[in-house]
């Protein structure tokens, strides 16, 4: 590709480090756009974005009044989740992206995309985001840098991430010493659904999107960035990069242990992060501290336990049930500087969605005036994004640069049968193959059809960078001489009844299987064993709001199921055979 002139508007310097301005150039000769920006993630530049965006339309000014600088944007209605089908892993070897990824030649995936980003930026501007993954001071973290011709991409980076001067003076540090950042070009395109694809070089470090602005496929730093490379990556490096929110659980005594829990995409994992204990917890001086709602990148520390960070520095959560009842933190947090996209509005010009309360929505989230007849207001997977530090629960210790220790990890799916509220796997390879083996229904998150029941190992089935078969096996090799790993759990909030309602009460009194779990981190709760594992014993876990014959059923395990739950997960892990260890075979 040959470099073109920078346009008049580009700042003269760039970036010191001449790959990261060589890189732009081949961008710019590629994409031609009128304007090229460069973000330093200030406050006067997300303000001039915002006055851009209102001005031509992307978003709406929500009621200053009772949502202070919040706005929403209605995204084109074909452009609503990730896109499972489109995304692809371009490995050198197909068998290294494994049968859980699409797959296509890098040499043909560039070309394929290239062709679609061939002056795709002209009378747009483009924008260099760069930014970190971590605490800006934090060896755990790792950068990249986005280029998009998207204002809404850069103004939810910017809430998402750090982005700007101190990640771009980290990028240049790094680069002189030879540590490449990652990079990944996205573009709106024409958000036409037969054009585009959200490509992955994990092997060059980089990202092409196209053709979507939906957080999952356009926010690059996160699921494409911080799951799918940060996989890859981990694995060469030793670590683990997951799908899973972390919070601290605090004793009355004092002591906090913090839990790294997977749950696949809306299934509450912004929820439980953010759980307030019910009033005789609080009473006692049980708290919750919210480090993240949606990944953990875990490390082994020089003391043998998993260290893990939080990569984001916000939240993209789900607004459909989000409520007072279910998560009044996430309540107090988006009541200002926070945009929704694709929620409904309230006659006063309010955000709104099914679950928030008994209000009745003016408009939907096409803008349309609200009618039954055209389905749910809010769209099932509209969003709110805004920074982890407004939430009342956020723990400082989330901008701690070596991490935070892990006592347990919890796995967990949307299971109307079968799987228990609770158990516990008997040791760590028998906790990766609970992990490899879970099963959830399928949620509005990603296109397709809901409530489905697949296999969704670790809740990485669409994140996970390669082959599930060695990302099993690099999950068994952490279990080595003088590792001090987390205990490994499997909850189930979402069992449910021969009546089709759900078993156990959730939200808030999750709490009380939490401190099941610290009980027996801590040696202070016995348990029974069964075919799936390790069970509470009758009357560890109560709930005022879950009758005994409900709690019975909940916390039991039917045995008699499980020799076919057995033989549907001895045929799923058969997919992954060839790479399979031994250990899980
Ligand atoms: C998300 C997802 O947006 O998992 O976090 O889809
Ligand atoms: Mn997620």
């Amino acid at each position: 590709m040959n470099a073109v002139p920078r346009p008049q508007a580009m700042p003269a310097s760039g970036s010191r480090l001449a790959a990261l301005n060589d890189w732009v150039d081949e961008v710019a000769a590629l994409t031609r756009p009128d304007r090229i920006h460069w973000c330093d993630g200030s406050d006067g530049e997300y303000a001039a974005l915002v006055a851009g965006m209102l001005a031509d339309g992307t978003l709406i000014e929500l009621n200053q009044d009772t949502h202070p600088g919040c706005y929403l944007h209605r995204s084109d209605p074909d452009d609503v989740a990730r896109v499972e089908h489109l995304t692809f892993v371009c490995t050198r070897e197909r068998d290294d992206a494994g049968p859980n990824n699409h797959w296509m030649a890098p040499d043909e995936a560039h070309a394929k995309v290239d062709a679609l980003f061939e002056g795709c930026m002209r009378g747009r501007t483009l924008y260099v985001v760069p930014y970190c993954m971590g605490p800006i001071d934090s060896p755990l973290a790792r950068c990249g840098v986005e280029i998009t011709d998207s204002p809404y991409v850069v103004a939810n980076m910017r809430l998402m991430t750090r982005t700007g001067a101190a990640a771009l003076a980290r990028i240049e540090r790094e680069g002189a010493q030879g540590k490449p950042f990652v990079r990944g070009l996205h573009s709106t395109g024409e958000l036409d659904p037969d054009r585009r694809f959200i490509m992955h070089f994990p092997e060059e470090l980089s990202i092409k999107s196209y053709g979507s602005g939906y957080g999952g496929n356009a926010l690059l730093g996160k699921k494409c960035h911080a799951l799918r490379i940060a996989s890859w990556q981990a694995r060469r490096e030793g670590w683990l990069a997951e799908h899973m929110l972390i919070l601290g659980l605090e004793s009355p005594e004092g002591k906090t242990h913090y839990v790294a829990a997977a749950f696949p995409s809306a299934c509450g994992k912004t929820n439980l992060a953010m759980l307030i204990p019910p009033e005789e917890y609080r009473r006692k001086g049980w708290k919750v501290h919210t480090i993240g709602d949606d990944i953990c990148w875990m490390h082994p520390g020089e003391d043998g336990r998993l260290w893990a960070i939080n990569p984001e520095a916000g939240y993209f959560g789900v607004a459909p049930g989000t409520s007072a009842t279910t998560n009044p933190n996430a309540l107090a947090t988006i009541r200002r500087d926070t945009i929704f996209t694709n929620v409904a509005l309230t006659a006063d010009n309010q955000p709104w969605w099914e679950g928030l309360d008994d209000r009745v929505p003016a408009l939907d989230w096409q803008g349309r005036p609200y009618d039954p007849a055209n389905g749910p207001a809010a769209h099932p997977n509209s969003r709110f994004t805004v920074s982890a530090k407004q939430c009342p629960s956020y723990s400082p210790r989330a901008e701690d640069a070596r991490g935070v220790p892990i006592s347990a990890i919890v796995f967990g799916g949307r299971r109307a049968t079968l799987m228990p509220l609770v158990f516990e796997a008997r040791d760590w390879a028998h906790g990766v193959r609970v992990g490899a083996s879970m099963g959830s229904e399928t949620t509005a998150a990603a296109t397709g059809q809901t409530g489905v029941m697949r296999r969704d190992p670790m809740a990485m089935k669409p994140f996970c960078g390669y082959h599930f078969g060695d990302y099993f096996a690099h999950w068994l090799s952490f279990d080595r001489p003088g590792a001090k790993l987390p205990r490994i759990f499997h909850v189930n909030w979402f069992r449910k009844g021969s009546d089709g309602r759900f078993l156990w009460p959730g939200f808030g009194e999750n709490m009380r299987v939490l401190e099941w779990i610290v009980g027996r981190v801590e040696g202070r709760h016995a348990a029974r064993d069964s075919g799936v594992g390790l069970l509470p014993l009758e009357g560890a876990i109560v709930s005022p709001d879950c009758a005994a014959d409900a709690l019975a059923a909940v916390t039991g395990f039917d045995e008699t199921r499980w020799p076919a739950e057995q033989a549907e997960i001895a045929g799923h892990m058969e997919a992954y055979r060839e790479r399979l260890p031994a250990q899980l075979g």
